[in-house]
């Protein structure tokens, strides 16, 4: 699973000479400390309560309580009831049959389930295709703009790649201009449409413009406010169709921002969106606010969709790849 951008973006780039601090995209290491630093302090009230909880079961006397108790920690930091389940139960069977002695093998344990649950499918971004299309979509405020912005810079900046941005949310005139700025910033390209025109043809021509100009990757902003659901989800199913008419089998990703805020109504959120499209990857965002954070589990162990980006404040650096041993260490430590 991806720790660094690098890991993140598959890319058909021949391997240079250039030492590998040296080539597109790596960064120091502090960095990556620095935002793991970061995510634990977010992450702190739920890692004392639940460490407190851990501390007063799987280190003292192991009967039904204790797994009773466990499994109420889990489900209170928004783990989600099913991967809960199977995790407090192979837990318990590994106690119960010798397989795992002790209050701390125990906990590590527990960390290396959860790591192993939210670890499904294929966390990478494949940018080996000409271009590369990558669909974002939604609920509105979950962070789709910042989210494509902070990604573009990286791709921009870092990878040096060309980036054409679609600005398909005409919804909104902000919208348009908040891409523009952040384009600005990567480097890249924006299409726009005018305000309350077709989502689809901006879409549609950002793709064709990406072609044209020879770009390496396309982002494709969308829309998260409509009247009902079932009338976003059928935008987005058309936005994605023509995407597809412009350019054979895109968008080759499709990922949705939740916010883990929202806890466990993020999780029906991306269920929903997964019914309406194969949705490749989720970014969870604003884990720097209240959130309890088990939701990256919940929605991966659950939905098998892998968290591919985590967001944890609105600057450029607050964005980075996910990893689930990283992530259920700082849940979780003692
Ligand atoms: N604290 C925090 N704020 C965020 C994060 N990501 C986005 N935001 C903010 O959330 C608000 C909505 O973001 P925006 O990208 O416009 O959402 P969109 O409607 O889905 O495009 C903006 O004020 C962002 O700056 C995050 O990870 N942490
Ligand atoms: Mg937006």
């Amino acid at each position: 699973m991806a720790r660094d951008w690098n890991d993140v973006f598959l890319l058909d780039r021949p391997q240079g000479d250039a030492a590998p601090e040296e080539a597109p995209g790596a960064e120091a290491p502090e960095q990556r400390r620095g935002f793991f630093r970061r995510l634990r302090e977010n992450l702190g009230k739920t890692r004392e309560a639940l460490t407190a909880e851990v501390h007063a079961t799987l280190f003292d006397t192991l009967d039904d309580e204790t797994w009773e108790r466990l499994e109420e920690a889990l489900i209170m930091a928004d783990v989600g009831a099913r991967t809960t389940a199977d995790v407090v139960e192979r837990l318990e069977q590994e106690a119960t049959s010798g397989q795992v002695e002790g209050g701390e093998a125990l906990q590590n344990r527990l960390i290396d389930l959860l790591a192993e649950r939210a670890d499904v499918g294929d966390g990478r971004i494949d940018l080996r295709h000409e271009p590369t299309v990558i669909m974002v979509a939604g609920v509105n405020g979950t962070g789709k703009t910042t989210t494509i912005g902070k990604l573009a810079w990286h791709l921009g900046q870092e990878q040096q790649l060309k980036v054409v941005l679609g600005a398909a949310d005409t919804f909104r005139a902000a919208a348009v201009e908040q891409l523009a700025e952040w384009a600005t910033r990567a480097g890249a390209e924006i299409v726009t449409g005018d305000p309350g025109s077709d989502p689809g043809s901006v879409a549609f021509e950002a793709v064709r413009r990406g072609r044209e100009a020879g770009a390496d990757v396309v982002i494709v902003d969308t829309a998260g406010r409509l009247h009902t659901q079932d009338q976003l989800m059928d935008e987005l199913a058309k936005v994605r169709r023509v995407i597809a008419k412009q350019l054979d089998g895109a968008p080759h990703e499709t990922l949705l921002t939740v916010d883990a805020t929202t806890g466990q109504n993020g999780l029906r959120q991306a269920q929903l969106f997964s019914q309406a499209a194969p949705v490749t990857g989720v970014i969870l965002t604003k884990l720097d606010g209240t959130a309890k954070g088990g939701i990256a589990l919940a929605i991966a162990g659950e939905l098998e969709i892998p968290v591919k980006l985590i967001g944890i404040g609105e600057q450029l650096e607050d964005l980075r790849p996910f990893d689930p041993h990283d992530y259920a260490r700082a849940l979780l430590d003692s």
